[in-house]
Order: C-alpha cells, then sequence, then structure tokens
C-alpha cells in the first residue's frame, strides 16, 4: 500500500480489527430478530404476490398466499430466500483501491472483488465525499444518478425515490428517458394510435372473451410473465386465463401463438402455434397485409374513416416503390411460415372477431418499432380496433392489464424531487453543452463517446461525459447488454456508488456498497392489483434488518444528516416512518371518500389490507370508434397513422416514415452472422425469478439450476449434433463473450433457437478459475449471464432502445476443469 490517501482512511483502524461475524447466514439471526410473539401471522405485498408470513423465533417461518390471491405462483417458494441467504449485502464496503485512492484508483481492479468493510459513518461521508469532487470537477453532467429498475414494491420504501431526492439535495445529475421493457414500443406508438400502448389499460378480459372467436397471442407469454407485477400482485388475471382455456378445450375460441418456441401460456391453454424465425415477424406481417390487400379482405371503409396515410403504404406493399412485392412467398422465404400458413391466418383473422395480444419482446430488437407499428397497420385493415375481442393490445401480459378497473385512488408515494423550497448544496444545473437527460439503455455509449451527437426521436443527444454512477433498486450488470464492453467503459468511470440487498455483479462492480434491507424488513404499504386498483394492502415488517443492513429511508435519511445540519428533518420532512405511511393512508382514504370504503389507519393496519371491490368492464378505444372527431387520438392528426409525416421528417434510415421490413446486424437461420454463430439466443424474462431478484434465493435456485448452473434450454438435434446431453455443462459465446450454462434439452425449442433468462447472475471468473479474475475482459461468466453474449445497440434513431433480442451465438460441450460458479459470493473481504 503506497499511495494512501489520509481522509480516506481516517477513522478506519478501529473497524478494521471487527472481522465479519460467522459464514452462515442464519447464525446471527436469532440473536439480531426482534422479540415478538410466536406464531404471528403478519401480512404484506412483494412483486410476486401477497403473502401472510409466521415467524418462529425471530425468523420468518411459514409463508403463505393472501387469502384473495387464487392463483398464487410457484416463486412463493423461493420468497424466504430473499431474506436469507449468503448473497446479502451485510456491512457498508469500499472497494480496496478506491479507499486506498479515491477518485484516482485503479479501475481496471473493479470486479475483482476485492472490498473492505468500513463503518456507515465513513461510507456515507465518502460518497458525499465523492460527489463533492464531481460537482466541484465536473459539474452535474458527470454525474449519473438516473437510471431506475424494478426495485421492491412498497410506496414509502421504493428505493429509486430515495436515492434520487437524496442526490438532488446533494446536486444536479444526468437523467434518462424511456425503459428497457418498452423502449422502442413507447416511443413509436403515440406516433401511430396515440398512447405509448403498452402502458395503457386495454380491453376488458371479461369482454375478450365474450366476443373474440380468435386471439393471436403475438410474442406472448402471459401465464409465465403474469406471475410478477409491477406492484403487489395478486393475480386476478389468471381466473379469465382459466376460463380462456375452458374456452379453447371446448372450440369456442381459438387461440394462436406467433412465436419461435411454445410457451408457457401454449402449454397451459393447449392452444395453436405459428412456428416463426425470430426476428422476422415482419416480413410475416406484410405477406399478411399483402395477401388482405390484393384480395380485398381490407375494411376500406375503417382505413377511410379512422387512419391516414394509407395509400403511402400501399405502393411499399406491392412492391411499386422498391421493387419488391410482400407476397406470402416472398414473407415465407424470410420468416419460415409457409405461404399457405401466412393466407390462412389472414384469413382466418378478417373472416371473425379477433384480438390480437402482443408481447413486449419483440419490440427489444433492433428495428423493434417495426413489428409494433405493422401489427396496428394489420389490425387497421382488419377494421376491429375499438370493438370487444377485437383490434390490437400491447399489454394484457402486464400488470392486470384487462382485469375489469375499480377506478379507486391508490396511496401516493415517498416524493422522488426535491420540495419547492428546497435548494442543491451545489445549485450548478450547467450541463456544459452536454444533454441532461439520455435514453435509458445508452449510457454506456456515453461513458465511452462523450460529446457524441447522437439522433432521438426527433431531437439531438449530445451524450454526457459521465464520471460517477449511483444505482439504487437496478441492477445494471444484469440489465444491461455486453458485459465485456460494459467493463470497459465502467474503466473510465471515477467512482461508483451501489445501494443493495444483495452482493449483485452491480455491486461487485462498484466502489462503495451500501447494504439496504429487503422488504420483508420494514413496513410500508403498497396497491394490489396494479392497474385494476383492487386494494391497498399492509406490509409489515417480519424481522428486523439483518446485518448492518438499514432501510433506504433510513440510508438516506443518514445520509441527508452528511449533507449539513437539518438536512435530514427537511429529507423527511421531520417525519418517520409510520408517521408517512399514516399521512399516505390517509390522503388515499380523503380521495377515495364518498366511493370507496376505507376504515382508519389502525383499523386497516390490524386488518392487513382494504379491498375496493370488483371493476368493470371496458373497451379500449370504443369512444375513438364511436366518433373519431370528439374521440380523436391522440396522434398528431388524431386519427390512426398507418403513414407518419412525423416520424418521416425526422429523415432517419432506420425508421421511415411506415412500417418496412430491414435486415438486422444479426440473425440466425440464415440471416447476418449465422455463417459463424448460427444460433439465435433469446434472454426471456424468467419463469422462477423477476429479472435478477430471487436468483440469490438459494434453495430455490437450487430447484431449476443445472449442475449449479442456469438452464440453457436448447433444440434435441442442436445437442446431438454437439454431443451434449441433458444435465451437461455447456459453453455459450460469440465474438462478444462467453459463459457457461446448464443443457435442458426440449422440443418446446426449434433448431437454431436457444434460451438462457435474463437476471442470471453474472459471476465472471479468471483463466485461473478464480472470481478474483472476474475484472478481466473476456472473462468466461460461471453462471450464465446472457448479457454476457447481448449486442449493445439502440433498436433505432428513433427509440434508442435496447436491443438484446438481435443476438447470435454457438456453442458447445463444456470440456476442461469445471470453475466455481463465483456469483453468489459475495465479496473477497480484505482487512487493512
Ligand atoms: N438480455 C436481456 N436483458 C434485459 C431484458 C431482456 O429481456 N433480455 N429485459 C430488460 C427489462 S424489460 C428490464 S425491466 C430490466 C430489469 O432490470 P432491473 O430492473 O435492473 O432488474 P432487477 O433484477 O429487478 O433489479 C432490481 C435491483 O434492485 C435491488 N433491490 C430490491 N429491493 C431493493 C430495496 O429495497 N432497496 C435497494 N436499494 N435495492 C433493492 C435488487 O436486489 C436488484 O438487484 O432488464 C432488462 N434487460
Ligand atoms: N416471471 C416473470 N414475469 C415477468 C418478468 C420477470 O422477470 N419474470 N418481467 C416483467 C417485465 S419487466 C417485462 S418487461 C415483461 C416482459 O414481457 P415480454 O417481453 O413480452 O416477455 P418474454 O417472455 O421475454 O417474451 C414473450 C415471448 O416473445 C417471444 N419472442 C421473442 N422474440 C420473438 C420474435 O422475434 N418473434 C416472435 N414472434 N416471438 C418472439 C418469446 O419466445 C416469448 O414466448 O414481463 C414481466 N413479467
Ligand atoms: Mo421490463
Amino acid at each position: 500500500m503506497t499511495i494512501i490517501r489520509r481522509d480516506f482512511l481516517k477513522g478506519l483502524v478501529g473497524s478494521s480489527a471487527a472481522a465479519l461475524t460467522g459464514t452462515s447466514v442464519l447464525a446471527p439471526l436469532s440473536a439480531l430478530a426482534d422479540e415478538k410473539p410466536e406464531q404471528e401471522w403478519l401480512t404484506t405485498g412483494t412483486h410476486w404476490g401477497a403473502f401472510k408470513m409466521s415467524r418462529k423465533n425471530g425468523v420468518i417461518d411459514q409463508v403463505v398466499p393472501f387469502e384473495r390471491d387464487k392463483y398464487p405462483t410457484d416463486m412463493i417458494n423461493g420468497v424466504r430466500g430473499l431474506v436469507y441467504n449468503p448473497s446479502r449485502v451485510r456491512y457498508p464496503m469500499v472497494r480496496l483501491d478506491f479507499l486506498l485512492n479515491g477518485h484516482k484508483s485503479d479501475t481496471t481492479q473493479r470486479g475483482d472483488c476485492r472490498f473492505v468493510r468500513v463503518t456507515w459513518d465513513q461510507a456515507l461521508n465518502l460518497f458525499k465525499q465523492s460527489l463533492d469532487e464531481v460537482q466541484t470537477n465536473y459539474g452535474p453532467s458527470g454525474l449519473h444518478a438516473g437510471q431506475t429498475g424494478w426495485r421492491a414494491v412498497g410506496q414509502l420504501h421504493s428505493c429509486t425515490s430515495h436515492m434520487q431526492r437524496a442526490v438532488s439535495m446533494h446536486g444536479d445529475y444526468v437523467k434518462k428517458i424511456g425503459d428497457y421493457s418498452t423502449g422502442a414500443g413507447q416511443t413509436i406508438m403515440p406516433y401511430i394510435l396515440g398512447t405509448t400502448e403498452v402502458y395503457a389499460q386495454g380491453t376488458s378480459w371479461p369482454l375478450i372473451l365474450e366476443n373474440a372467436k380468435t386471439i393471436v397471442m403475438w410474442a406472448n407469454d402471459p401465464v409465465k410473465n403474469l406471475q410478477v407485477g409491477w406492484n403487489t400482485e395478486t393475480h386476478e388475471s389468471f381466473e379469465y386465463l382459466a376460463q380462456l382455456k375452458e374456452r379453447v378445450a371446448a372450440g369456442e375460441i381459438r387461440v394462436i401463438h406467433i412465436d419461435p418456441v411454445v410457451s408457457k401460456t401454449q402449454e397451459y391453454l393447449g392452444s395453436e402455434r405459428i412456428y416463426v424465425n425470430p426476428q422476422t415477424d415482419v416480413p410475416m406481417m406484410l405477406g399478411m397485409a399483402y395477401h388482405l390487400y390484393t384480395n380485398k379482405l381490407h375494411d376500406e371503409e375503417f382505413i377511410e374513416g379512422y387512419s391516414l396515410g394509407f395509400e403511402r403504404f400501399v405502393p411499399y406493399l406491392t412492391g411499386e416503390s422498391d421493387g419488391v412485392k410482400k407476397t406470402p412467398a416472398w414473407a415465407s422465404e424470410i420468416c419460415g411460415v409457409s405461404e399457405q400458413q401466412i393466407i390462412e391466418l389472414a384469413e382466418l383473422m378478417a373472416k371473425d372477431r379477433t384480438q390480437i395480444l402482443m408481447g413486449w419482446c419483440i419490440q427489444r430488437q433492433q428495428h423493434g418499432e417495426q413489428p409494433y407499428w405493422m401489427g396496428a397497420v394489420i389490425a387497421t385493415m382488419l377494421g376491429q380496433i375499438g370493438l370487444p375481442g377485437g383490434g390490437i393490445s400491447y399489454g394484457h401480459h402486464y400488470s392486470s392489464i384487462g382485469v375489469p378497473a375499480t377506478g379507486a385512488a391508490a396511496p401516493g408515494a415517498f416524493p422522488r424531487n426535491l420540495d419547492e423550497d428546497q435548494k442543491p448544496l451545489y445549485p450548478s444545473t450547467d450541463f456544459k453543452g452536454f444533454s441532461n437527460t439520455i435514453p435509458v439503455a445508452r449510457f454506456i455509449d456515453a461513458i465511452l463517446e462523450p460529446g457524441k451527437v447522437i439522433d432521438a426521436n426527433g431531437s439531438k443527444v449530445t451524450l454526457p461525459d459521465i464520471k460517477m454512477m449511483v444505482f439504487s433498486g437496478n441492477n445494471p450488470w444484469s440489465h444491461h447488454q455486453d458485459r465485456n464492453r460494459m467493463k470497459k467503459a465502467f474503466h473510465k468511470l471515477e467512482a461508483v456508488v451501489t445501494v443493495e440487498v444483495n452482493w449483485t455483479a452491480t455491486a461487485r462492480f462498484s466502489d462503495i456498497v451500501l447494504p439496504a434491507c429487503t422488504t420483508l424488513e420494514r413496513n410500508d404499504l403498497d396497491v394490489y392489483g396494479a392497474y385494476a386498483g383492487r386494494g391497498v394492502i399492509a406490509m409489515q415488517k417480519m424481522v428486523e434488518p439483518l446485518f448492518d443492513s438499514l432501510s433506504d429511508f433510513e440510508i438516506f435519511t443518514r445520509f441527508a444528516s452528511v449533507l449539513g445540519p437539518g438536512k435530514d428533518k427537511e429529507y423527511s420532512r421531520g417525519m418517520d416512518e409510520f408517521d408517512w405511511l399514516k399521512m399516505l393512508y390517509n390522503d388515499c382514504k380523503a380521495a377515495n371518500e364518498g366511493k370507496f370504503e376505507m376504515p382508519d389507519f389502525d383499523t386497516f393496519w390490524q386488518q392487513g389490507y382494504v379491498h375496493f371491490g370488483e371493476g368493470e368492464t371496458w373497451t379500449r378505444q370504443a369512444d375513438f370508434r364511436k366518433d373519431p372527431e370528439f374521440h380523436p387520438l391522440g396522434t398528431p392528426s388524431g386519427l390512426i397513422e398507418v403513414f407518419s409525416r412525423k416520424i418521416a421528417s425526422f429523415g432517419y434510415d432506420d425508421c421511415q416514415g411506415h412500417p418496412m421490413w430491414m435486415e438486422k446486424a444479426e440473425r440466425s437461420h440464415g440471416g447476418p452472422g449465422s455463417d459463424k454463430h448460427p444460433v439465435w439466443m433469446q434472454s426471456c424474462h424468467p419463469n422462477h425469478r423477476l429479472h435478477s431478484q430471487m436468483c440469490e434465493s438459494e434453495e430455490y435456485r437450487n430447484s431449476y439450476a443445472v449442475q449449479g448452473r442456469e438452464p440453457c434450454y436448447i433444440n434435441p438435434d442442436d445437442a446431438k449434433q454437439r454431443g451434449i446431453k441433458p444435465g451437461d455443462v455447456v459453453r455459450v459465446f460469440n465474438d462478444r463473450g462467453q459463459l457457461l450454462a446448464g443443457a435442458v434439452v426440449s422440443d418446446n425449442f426449434p433448431p437454431g433457437v436457444l434460451r438462457i433468462e435474463e437476471g442470471a447472475w453474472y459471476g465472471p471468473v479468471g483463466k485461473d478459475g478464480r472470481k478474483e479474475g472476474g475484472s478481466e475482459i473476456g472473462a468466461l461468466c460461471s453462471y450464465g449471464d446472457p448479457n454476457t453474449l447481448t449486442m449493445d445497440i439502440g433498436s433505432s434513431k428513433l427509440a434508442q432502445a435496447c436491443s438484446a433480442y438481435t443476438c447470435n451465438v454457438q456453442f458447445e460441450k463444456f470440456k476442461g476443469k469445471l470453475p466455481e460458479v463465483a456469483s453468489f459470493s459475495g465479496p473477497v473481504e480484505i482487512k487493512i
């Protein structure tokens, strides 16, 4: 240790002698837990469901579903492990070289997992000093604290809000626009149908079940994806999926999935599937549109009365504008669906009431705007938009969309922004010519190429020169693409601070790590039933925060006190946890006065929840259909825009005035890059997790892991060709990276398609197989994080969204010495 920065080490001597207590996570528990009566049942809400929990000897014992959740998910078995697992961050910790050298540290060491334990005071002071340094040297364009993510539910403790409010009290920072979920969709759809569509309420399930003869699930797996919700999930949608299953069995409704793989929903419903080559839905839809148009099966009256620009799209369809007729035969060559199937599907959809339900995955690819736009064009040609059980929805697989809504007011939340009279310590809002907001998935571009001007949704964005990042409630070393590119970018960052429950890869690649407790270790409240607004649930603290962890509210109240005297009061408005809960509840009660009965707070807390009752059915765009002049869409013309003058005016080559087929940078099944890396990797949303959350739940993870690795789903022929048997460890690779995963061989996956679910924890090991080597560029991921392999490019100049599904790989049976999984064991503690 040559260069020691005194201020960084001040006061450290005392704590350096203290050892981490015990290796077993459960050992210190009974000592730490509070003393409440045995077998008391408490209520809480999570992304995975609402639960009742009992305790034994101060430890969470049983977890059972909330009485109003009739379709609890299997993930209930992983909930206990969210609290008790070896990946928990136990103490504030600082990366060794950062502790020694601060903003001048050797950043190539990031990810080598060597950390030193510090006290809360030291950690929060270091955090503040880092912010000071960045604001002084660079101003707000040097700091990015604007990334968000799936945090934990709860209106008071929502951790990103806490971080952002507290950091705002210090100074300004770079913000983001859009999200990873629907970046392309939410950007293009306001031009086409007038709202983001993805986050809009949809036609109620009962009306769909009553009226639709055909349901087309286009790239959609609701049975898998409705297991979790953005708010406390109580699984109301499953009631309707169960009814749909009955109708399918009775032959009353035909459900057709357009998907390269057999989804969980298809298996559950016992429905049909049309296999499509990955990333080629647009040619398939164009083939359908060509058939509808040339056979006059399209609804001319609807097109005339409700849409704009169809005549400018037709020349593309007929090949007049580019010399290529978009016939079903042309489409078939690209998308792998037979000409006959394309024609039959188009005719079936035109014949009877057809509801298209589109998922989100299909827009998380290069040119991901196009299938969404083209879906709207097909729906317009069918002329059923605004009819119950007709038209197109982009959200029925998400957070209770389609469940009849009560319309009750939901409780408010702890503020994310400063109060009006609050002034930051560093008041500068001078971004020095850089943009203060960037498309969310372009932050690595910004770090690598500051000053570069990119197009985004009709504007120019000058990528800011980011020097420091603060993360809370999101896990970019899980959610962002291309790990090795991220490593290079992180070499350029001076400081990274992460507030985390667990030693995620994001924490391991940070400089200062602050331990947050889980939702089960604090009191909160939440809405349940999401878009349906079914009620308010009490989230009652099950156990005291483990180890040195604190609630985010407490962490940032303490952080505020470091900013100056009285700042903690300013931050919390002088209110504690229960003051806030009472206020949030009472405001909600007042807003629902006369419409929905709510008891006083104490009664609510005692009962555990307030139920608002059943909701009412509703048809999306029905008012527009009834009277497009009085109820115009939110598009520039008020009509459906088959051709968008606005988008055309941007002059983008990769997103023009009407939907079109564009080849991808990488594509399997004969597409670009498939000679070297012939297999398409889909990194779909996990069946047993919420992204990276619950991967830490050890017992539960072992129920699906293969030789301790993330499952990799492959086709039997693909496996056989490579001499791979079920249960083997495989190495999956491309020019961007390499990972190990465990083979699950299944006919549900076609040749040339491989699935590794996103959220698998990144666990890089060096050439010697040790986790200290995880900082090396090209390191092997020992557990199976698919974002080791994905491509980090924007969807197009319009949305600049995440394109994780444009990704080719190759795989082989892994030979050699199997490294230990490095993802879950936290840091290597260094005592100094
Ligand atoms: N390849 C590929 N990549 C993808 C996707 C894909 O389909 N394929 N999907 C994308 C999509 S749609 C999304 S939404 C993103 C998801 O990306 P994220 O939202 O970043 O994923 P999460 O795993 O939910 O991360 C939330 C983090 O918050 C932490 N956390 C939970 N509760 C608390 C708390 O109370 N306090 C604090 N401080 N922290 C807490 C958790 O431990 C976890 O690490 O991933 C994206 N990435
Ligand atoms: N269990 C669980 N549920 C979740 C989440 C989770 O982490 N776990 N995350 C939530 C979040 S944040 C989001 S954003 C949503 C994600 O919701 P989506 O993005 O819709 O979900 P996915 O399951 O990734 O993909 C849906 C289907 O699209 C298919 N697909 C992929 N590419 C193509 C293609 O090119 N063409 C066609 N036709 N089909 C394709 C896949 O095979 C899959 O069956 O899920 C939410 N629900
Ligand atoms: Mo998402």
